[in-house]
């Protein structure tokens, strides 16, 4: 282990403490102001910090968390690209006596004792909040209202719990109909690309739900392109809060945004701090987060972090 003075065995010899971070890319708006929040705040902190891209791929992250095993960092933090499969590089790191932090996405483990803590958004409240939005918004109509909706990275937390926690708000009317559904992978590219598919293959979509901001701007390129509103002939829900999506509201281009914070940093390192110290931290702590609609955008851009 890497010496310590406190015979923990923690800790350069400079007494610094080294965080290995696996992020899962640069994919989103979102996605960069995190990792900006992340180097930040561990300089600030005076935490040393081993940074690493996945690039969208769980396999690279695997390799990530097991290089810093091999390196014995204090703390491993990481934001999984999806939910399953990591029960086993998780024991290893637990064999190892490193304690890990989740950020922003969740596992799928029985195994609570594979990590310290998870620190993030609850995003079944994000997808309730985005369905509500829409339940009020058509309350006095009889429909149907035809939606279709631009997944995040097919398995990540995210996505499925921003499809259920919707889902869960719509079913209790049948006037709303899912016509179409499927992964844009977080991307302004791709959610562009399967927007123009959505476009040619239903002549009637009422409302668009985008699981982030940057598929949803992707999306507002096709609807255009296809001589369509956003925001009017097909109304844009979407969530994240990036300041691209504040300026696209106030333009009348989307209708609502679900706050999703990725300013995580400050946040992180307390729990980093904690957990080296072998301290006990809560298993889950959360970010606040709010719904801004088009009448709040222009009011919220100039003060919008990222
Ligand atoms: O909403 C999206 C990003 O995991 C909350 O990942 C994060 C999501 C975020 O790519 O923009």
């Amino acid at each position: 282990p890497a010496s310590g003075t406190d015979g923990s065995g923690r800790g350069d010899s400079d007494g610094k403490i080294t965080l290995g971070f696996a992020q899962v890319g640069a994919e989103s708006g979102w996605r960069t102001a995190n990792t900006k929040s992340v180097q930040e705040s561990a300089e600030k902190a005076g935490i040393t910090l081993k940074f690493s891209d996945a690039q969208q791929k769980q396999e690279n992250q695997i390799k990530a968390i097991r290089t810093f095993i091999q390196q014995k960092v204090d703390v491993i933090a990481f934001s999984p690209v999806v939910e399953s499969g990591w029960d086993t590089v998780l024991r290893e790191a637990k064999d190892a006596g490193i304690p890990v932090v989740l950020t922003d996405r969740a596992v799928d483990t029985k195994d609570p004792s594979l990590y310290k803590s998870f620190l993030g958004s609850d995003f079944v409240k994000e997808g309730r909040s985005a369905g509500e939005w829409l339940t009020a918004e058509y309350a006095k109509e009889n429909g149907p209202v035809n939606i279709v909706e631009l997944q995040g990275t097919t398995g990540s937390a995210p996505a499925n719990d921003r499809k259920a926690g919707f889902a869960e708000v719509i079913k209790g009317d049948d006037k709303f109909k899912i016509v179409a559904s499927q992964s844009g992978d977080f991307t302004r590219a791709k959610g562009k690309e399967v927007m123009q598919a959505f476009l040619k293959s239903h002549k009637d979509i009422d409302v668009l739900y985008a699981h982030n901001d940057d598929m949803a701007l992707g999306a507002i390129q096709a609807i255009e392109a296809a001589g369509k509103k956003p925001g009017e002939d097909i109304k844009v829900i979407s969530i994240d809060g990036i300041k691209d999506a504040f300026v696209a509201m106030n333009q009348g281009k989307i209708n609502v945004v679900v706050e999703c914070n990725p300013l995580l940093g400050d946040q992180l390192m307390d729990l980093v701090k904690k957990v080296a110290a072998g301290e006990n931290v809560p298993t889950r702590v959360e970010v606040e987060e709010g719904v801004f609609t088009q009448d709040q955008a222009a009011e919220a851009l100039p003060s919008r972090k990222y």
